[in-house]
C-alpha cells in the first residue's frame, strides 16, 4: 500500500510539469525600455505600444477593442501550398479604436505579428510590433490612425509571409486590398499545375530573349543612374555578340586552321580572341566618350 502511494505520489510530481500552462505568458514579464519598446528574456517583445497618445486627426479614442490573434503552422492547412499563417487573415476597426491585440504563436519558433504604415511621428519606423518565441502569449495596445487606410500585418521572420502569414487590417473603409493574403486575395506569383514541360521550355525560351531584348536596348540607354544593370547587361550583350559570331565563323576557321598543329590552332584562336576584345573594348571606350561628351554638350553652357 505504501509503494502503491509513493508510485502515485511520484507519478503526480513527474507529471506536473507536463500538465502546467502549455503556453508561457509573457505579460506579466516584459520590461519596459522607453519609447513603447518591451521585452523580456524569453524572446517576448512588443514595440510601438502606444495607450495614451492620439494619432494627430483623432479627438478622441472612438472605441476600445481587443483581439486574440492565433500564429502557427496548423492555420496554414487550409491554404495549400502555405506554410504558416494567422488565424484571421482580415482585421477591420474604426478610425482611433484603441486596440489591444493578444498574440499567441502556437509554433516551436519565432513569430511576429507586425502592423506596418503607421504614422513615424508616433511609431517608430511606422510600426507596431508583437514578437514571441515558441509556443507563448504576448500582448500590445496601439492607438489607430484615422482616415480609411489598409494596414499590412505580417509576420518578418523570413520567408514566413511568402509562406502564408499574411493579413491585412483596414480602419474605416481601407483603401484596397493587398495581394497573396491567404484565402482573401490572389497570390501574387501562383504555382501553375496545368503547364506540361514543353510550353514551359517554350516560355523560358521566350523570356531568355526579351531578356536579350532589354540587355541590348539598355547598352545604348543613358540612363546613368543605370550605370551597374547597364555594365552586366553590356556583358551579355557582348557575350551573346560573341557567341553568334563564334557560330558565323566556325566554317571559316576550320579552313584556317586545316594542317595546323593543336598548339597553332590553341595560339590562333587566342590571337582572334584578343583582337576581337580589343575592337570591342576601343567601341566602348569611344561609345562612353560619346556620352559623355554629349552630357557636356547638354550642360547649360555660361
Ligand atoms: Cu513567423
Amino acid at each position: 500500500m505504501v509503494k502503491l502511494l509513493s508510485v502515485g505520489v511520484l507519478m503526480v510530481l513527474f507529471s506536473a510539469p507536463a500538465l502546467a500552462q502549455e503556453y508561457e505568458d509573457h505579460d506579466g514579464m516584459l520590461m519596459d525600455h522607453g519609447d513603447g519598446h518591451l521585452m523580456d528574456m524569453a524572446g517576448g517583445m512588443v514595440m510601438g505600444q502606444n495607450a495614451d497618445t492620439l494619432p494627430g486627426g483623432c479627438d478622441s479614442i472612438s472605441e476600445t477593442k481587443e483581439i486574440t490573434v492565433h500564429a502557427g503552422h496548423k492555420y496554414a492547412e487550409k491554404f495549400p501550398g502555405r506554410m504558416f499563417a494567422f488565424d484571421t487573415q482580415e482585421f477591420n476597426f474604426k478610425p482611433c479604436t484603441k486596440l489591444t491585440v493578444h498574440f499567441v504563436n502556437e509554433d516551436n519558433i519565432r513569430h511576429q505579428w507586425m502592423m506596418h504604415g503607421l504614422p513615424k511621428y508616433l511609431y517608430p519606423k511606422g510600426m507596431f510590433h508583437l514578437e514571441a518565441s515558441g509556443p507563448s502569449k504576448i500582448s500590445g495596445t496601439l492607438i489607430l490612425p484615422p482616415g480609411d487606410k489598409t494596414y499590412l500585418v505580417h509576420c518578418d521572420i523570413a520567408q514566413h509571409m511568402e509562406k502564408g502569414m499574411k493579413a491585412q487590417l483596414k480602419v474605416g473603409k481601407g483603401d484596397g486590398d493587398l495581394p497573396s493574403i491567404p484565402g482573401v486575395t490572389a497570390y501574387v506569383v501562383a504555382d501553375d499545375y496545368k503547364a506540361t514541360l514543353p510550353e514551359l521550355a517554350v516560355k523560358a525560351e521566350a523570356e531568355a530573349a526579351v531578356a536579350v531584348t532589354a540587355a541590348v536596348a539598355s547598352i545604348t540607354s543613358p540612363a546613368p543612374a543605370k550605370a551597374i544593370q547597364q555594365q552586366d547587361s553590356i556583358i551579355s550583350g557582348v557575350t551573346v555578340i560573341g557567341l553568334a559570331l563564334g557560330l558565323l565563323a566556325a566554317p571559316f576557321l576550320a579552313r584556317k586552321f586545316k594542317g595546323m598543329s593543336l598548339s597553332e590552332v590553341v595560339a590562333t584562336i587566342f590571337d582572334l580572341l584578343r583582337a576581337f576584345i580589343d575592337l570591342i573594348l576601343k567601341l566602348l571606350t569611344r561609345l562612353i566618350n560619346l556620352f559623355t561628351a554629349n552630357k557636356n554638350k547638354i550642360l547649360p553652357e555660361k
